[in-house]
């Protein structure tokens, strides 16, 4: 077995190890503030919860299993995390909850900066302990790689004041909802910092990270004074009635380029920083799809929730051939990846990974600060 490095400093440098998530023993939770509301008005999930049917689990597993060999035979090294009992409450002082949630999607648990991998709060109950899932491989990687700096930022309590009320209904309707989102009234409050990784994106020294409903201010200025030698940016998107997440939103291609959701328009004055530094913000291209697979709590914008390889290679879902077109029309290899059945676990190709290695160094790619 090579040797194990920690290294990923953004979303495009060559990927030579990750981390692909399982759908094993995945539960849809029980309700909760947070959760709900994410979860659409209209979606087939309101009101039932326990373990995923055990089909769709399978399927599930298939797929990832696949885009896991698929990877491998390109010369990238998987890892697999180690699920726990699911279905056991979560008991903390502060809440109980009834069962877990599962582990996928990586990409939210786990925020890999340079040599440093960070869990993350996490802003839902039924996520609380999902990173034991991971602590396998970090025990791991921390004996193999001397330089390795394994770190947790402080477990939330996640009390009922870590929530606004207004959001405890779903019958709030998407206009009200677009309304609050636009305002930055999201469903967290600022009682402690929160933040899901999947909320993150790394562009050499700068982290742009989506302020909404999953990860708070305090959160975002507790990734910034956590690393202290970045430049952190909050940002967020008017436009998503849902936000959470930054992967089906905003999606960097390679150095000076990145995909923007067209309904979820980074707001004008925030896009003064990337157009000052040379950076492109181009409209991602529609999905293919009308709605999203059965049990999903994703948007269908998870076409655009690709995998970078390396800033010529991308892997994008197969069947979301706008995207696959843009793609290729950008000049780009375009991998395509059977994904869509395990949409429903928590999400797409960047969703279902979390970067271990990737080559390169931090780099600035925003030199002009005036
Ligand atoms: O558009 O539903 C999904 C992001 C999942 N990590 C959306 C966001």
């Amino acid at each position: 077995m090579e040797k194990t490095i920690v290294n990923s400093w953004n979303e495009w440098d060559p990927l030579k190890h990750v981390i692909v998530g399982l759908a094993t023993d995945c539960h849809i939770p029980p309700p909760e503030p947070a959760l709900d509301a994410k979860v659409p008005e209209d979606s087939d999930m309101r009101g039932i919860w326990g373990k995923r049917p055990q089909e769709m689990i399978d399927r599930g597993n298939e797929l990832l299993d696949q885009f896991a060999e698929q990877l491998t035979g390109l010369g990238i090294r998987v890892d697999r995390p180690t699920p726990i009992d699911f279905s056991k409450p979560v008991i903390t002082p502060d809440f109980y909850t009834e069962s877990q949630f599962g582990c996928m999607p990586p990409r939210d648990v786990l925020l890999t900066v340079g040599n440093e991998i960070l869990e993350a709060t996490m802003s839902y109950r039924c996520r609380w302990f999902e990173y034991l899932c991971y602590r396998p491989l970090l025990k791991k990687y921390w004996v193999e790689d001397p330089n390795f700096r394994h770190e947790a930022a402080p477990k939330p309590r996640l009390t009922d004041d870590a929530y606004h009320k207004d959001y405890l209904s779903d019958k709030i309707g998407v206009d009200k909802r677009l309304e609050w989102t636009a305002k930055k009234f999201f469903v967290t409050t600022e009682q402690e910092p929160l933040f899901d990784a999947a909320d993150v994106l790394r562009l050499g020294k700068d982290l742009v990270v989506q302020h909404g409903f999953t990860t708070n201010l305090k959160g975002i200025e507790w990734i910034q004074r956590h690393f202290p030698n970045h430049r952190v940016h909050a940002v967020n998107f008017p436009g998503d009635p849902y936000p959470i997440h930054i992967d089906a939103t905003f999606t960097p291609l390679k150095p000076g380029l990145l995909l923007n959701n067209p309904q979820r328009k980074l707001p004008e004055e925030q896009r003064q920083y990337f157009y000052k530094n040379d950076w492109e913000i181009i409209d991602a291209a529609q999905p293919a799809h009308n709605s999203p697979p059965p049990l999903c709590y994703s948007s269908t914008w998870l076409s655009m929730n690709v995998l970078v390889l390396n800033p010529k290679t991308v892997c994008v879902e197969k069947t979301e051939v706008y995207q696959a077109d843009q793609l290729d029309k950008l000049g780009f290899e375009v991998v395509e990846v059977d994904l869509r059945d395990a949409y429903a676990f928590g999400g797409g190709l960047h969703c279902s990974t979390a970067d271990v290695y990737r080559e390169g160094r931090c780099e600035d790619y925003f030199p002009n600060q005036n």
